[in-house]
């Protein structure tokens, strides 16, 4: 079952299917409708396995991705009227590749959640998103404004954090870190179970953000003893292949170990996940499908596929 935060899509599975498959139309057109469109012939030809691969590149598979599945369509001899069954069973080979999809969250622990990713990727939106989640299911929430570099992008946390009615740490001009190292303090003093942070993404200067994301990373992980932390990293799900190269440059920073694609609602690039799934081994286990603050679904694999082929 597509477990939905939405709460208005409560418990009707096929209606669950059918939003997301309205959401990830496009991403279904660009993935599969053009790639079954071209083909014409029963038995396909050179031509038509070019046509397919370069489908499959432009839909955001990635090169090597989409080589090796035009590769195996040859070598398989797929017909065109297996070619849907046959993608449909590649793309969710590719996602078995995945670990565990849901968050970490343990109900006796603090469970800290930092999210990282470039600027206008959708950390701070899906902030709130998962603050309203997790405080509707019993949590004490704090969100830490981690990103002290604009006092705008704090104003915005400040926001959400109305919005879903959970407290926040701010402090212009702070240090990030030490902002963290305060967060861990009060959470353990004042009794939080979820603490949230946010984090700058000016990827302009890599290497001070990149030093900045390691420090608070440090910090987390001194603070924290039973290491419930979880690092999200937020990808824009209309930048395709670009989310590829961040996700490398992060990885090697903080160590990710789940990844948001946002702003699926309306992208074409959806594909994108199954190129992380393949070269990142980074498991999936958000995606962003709207501005509200219960536009946030956890990510099941099968319904994903489903909703591409259905
Ligand atoms: N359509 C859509 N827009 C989103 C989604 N998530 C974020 N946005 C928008 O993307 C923009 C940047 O988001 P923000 O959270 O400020 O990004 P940040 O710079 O990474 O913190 C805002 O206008 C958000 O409303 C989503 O899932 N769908
Ligand atoms: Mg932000």
């Amino acid at each position: 079952m597509f477990n939905f935060f939405k709460k208005k899509e409560n418990n009707d599975t096929k209606q669950q299917g059918g939003f997301l498959k309205n959401i990830l139309s496009k991403t279904a057109n660009s993935l599969v409708e053009n790639v079954l469109n071209s083909v014409k012939s029963e038995t396909i030809n050179e031509l038509e396995l070019e046509d397919i691969e370069s489908t499959l590149i432009r839909a955001d598979l990635g090169v090597d991705l989409s080589v090796e599945i035009a590769q195996k369509i040859k070598e398989q001899k797929i017909k065109s009227s297996e070619l849907k069954n046959f993608l449909k069973n590649e793309f969710a080979n590719i996602l078995d590749l995945e670990k565990p999809q849901e968050l970490k969250y343990d109900k006796d622990k603090i469970n800290v959640y930092f999210v990282v990713g470039v600027n206008g990727a959708g950390k701070t939106t899906l902030i709130g998103k998962l603050a309203n989640k997790f405080k509707k299911e019993g949590n004490k929430v704090l969100l830490v404004a981690g990103d002290t570099f604009r006092a705008a992008a704090e104003e915005q946390l400040e926001v959400w954090s109305k919005r879903a009615q959970v407290d926040i740490l701010r402090e212009d001009k702070a240090d990030s870190a030490s902002l963290a190292y305060r967060a861990l303090d009060k959470a353990k003093a004042e009794n939080y179970s979820v603490v949230i942070i946010d984090s700058a993404g000016r990827l302009q200067n890599k290497f001070n953000l990149i030093e900045e994301l390691k420090k608070i990373k440090n910090v987390i992980n001194k603070k924290l003893e039973n290491n419930n932390l979880e690092t999200i990293l937020v990808l824009d799900g209309t930048q395709g292949q670009n989310g590829l190269n961040q996700a490398m440059v992060f990885n090697e920073a903080v160590d990710i170990t789940s990844i948001a694609i946002t702003k699926l609602d309306g992208s074409s690039k959806g594909g994108i996940i199954f190129s992380i799934a393949k070269n990142l081994k980074i498991p999936t286990k958000l995606i962003g499908i709207g501005e509200g603050i219960e536009d946030i679904a956890q990510f099941n694999k099968y319904d994903f596929v489903n909703a591409l082929f259905e």
